[in-house]
């Protein structure tokens, strides 16, 4: 048994090595909320994957605060005694805000395995102590900057290039690179930005020998997206689609997607992760771990959760220096095979410096006891 003592927030701020271009917006910095909880004998800290402005989501960096501070927390504070997995009764009252709840239950639960010395991989049965690395590229300029910097991530050992893209910037940057790279593991990226009647364009994708088209429509649209699958080769990945594992179950029931992005933070925490990949190894479906430029803090989170079985195809979990002149925590890095080392520590295996910590933070509140 766990009992939380203390919650604290801050929102940190690091810049990116690069901007970030998706199809809903451009990020410059990093912004994000840490949790870090106090029990009687550790702490634990968490991540989340809310970014400036309610667009990959639903959730941003104000509602999770908010959330966390005037009714997550709080429901912790006052819950007393209980395991990581007893938190899904505690935030029952609260619907949705699954990254806020996320943040808060991997803390809760990066304690507890703190206190019982175990690693979070192995907890979760883990069965690699390596997982393969792929990396995830923006939008880029022109293509001509988009081939260099392709070239550059392969020349570090990546093993699977996905490529964002958007309506009016696709096929023929796609094409650009498979000319290039014949037979590199190579995905697309869409977050969302089209429609059924583009399949044109799905038709073009479809001819460059694609390992998945990830999240081409509407994040909320099921059907459409199994009536895409039912039209070309290439297998649909759904990533906003999946808030749960329930998500998970509606969405390979109805052919709507052959490969699912599990990306904790989006569901609600490591737990719901576990269950979701349970869910999808369940129907023969393979699955492999998202990314939000995460700092070192989730990265240790996400390399744990990517050390289960049915995590079979490249991660988007990329060194340290993909991302930031200067990471939270120590810096992961890529080994020259293409995959990163799980931590072995207890719980998520790392901390953030706090040298850089107080650099980076804008604001801090210890959350309040529920008044009476
Ligand atoms: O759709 O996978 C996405 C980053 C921010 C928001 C959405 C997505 C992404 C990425 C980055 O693709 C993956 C990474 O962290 O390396
Ligand atoms: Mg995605």
């Amino acid at each position: 048994m766990t009992k939380v003592r203390a919650i604290e927030l801050s929102l940190v701020g690091l810049p990116l090595v690069r901007p970030f271009r998706t199809s809903f917006g451009t990020s410059r910095r990093k912004t994000c909320v840490l949790v870090r909880v106090e029990t009687d004998h550790a702490e634990g800290w968490g991540e989340c994957v809310a970014d400036l402005e309610p667009d990959f989501s639903p959730e941003w960096n104000d509602s999770v605060w908010e959330c966390i501070s005037s009714f997550l927390g709080p429901a912790l504070l006052d819950a007393g005694d209980l395991e990581p997995e007893d938190l899904d009764v505690v935030f029952a009252h609260v619907r949705g805000n699954r990254m806020a709840k996320a943040t808060l239950a991997n803390a809760v639960l990066d304690a507890s395995l703190r206190e019982h010395e175990t690693s979070l991989a192995a907890y979760l049965g883990g069965v690699r102590d390596r997982v393969e690395s792929g990396v995830s590229v923006g939008i880029a300029e022109t293509t001509d900057a988009l081939r260099a910097q392709v070239d550059g991530y392969l020349a570090e050992g990546y093993r699977r290039i996905k490529l964002k893209i958007e309506p009016g910037i696709d096929v023929e940057r796609v094409v650009a690179v498979r000319t290039d790279h014949p037979a590199v593991a190579l995905s697309v990226d869409a977050n969302a930005a089209y429609r059924l009647s583009d399949i044109d364009t799905f038709r073009s994708l479809d001819e460059l020998d694609l390992l998945m088209v990830e999240q081409p429509l509407h994040h909320e649209d099921l059907v459409d997206h199994a009536a895409l699958q039912a039209q070309i080769r290439s297998p649909i990945c759904l990533d906003e689609s999946i808030r749960s594992a329930a998500d998970a179950s509606a969405a390979i029931s109805l052919g709507a997607c052959r490969i699912v992005n599990i990306k904790q933070g989006r569901v609600g925490g490591v737990l719901e992760a576990r269950r979701v990949h349970d869910v999808c190894r369940d129907a023969g479906v393979p699955v492999w771990c998202g990314g939000m430029l995460e700092t070192g803090i989730g990265r240790a989170t996400n390399l744990a959760l990517a050390s289960m079985p049915n995590f079979t195809l490249p991660n988007d979990t990329s060194a340290s220096a993909r991302y930031f002149p200067d990471d939270l925590t120590e810096p992961f890095v890529l080994e020259a095979d293409g995959t990163m080392h799980v931590p072995a520590g207890p719980g998520i295996g790392v901390s953030p410096r706090p040298d850089m910590l107080s650099e980076c933070t804008i604001r801090r509140e210890t959350v309040p006891a529920r008044k009476e």
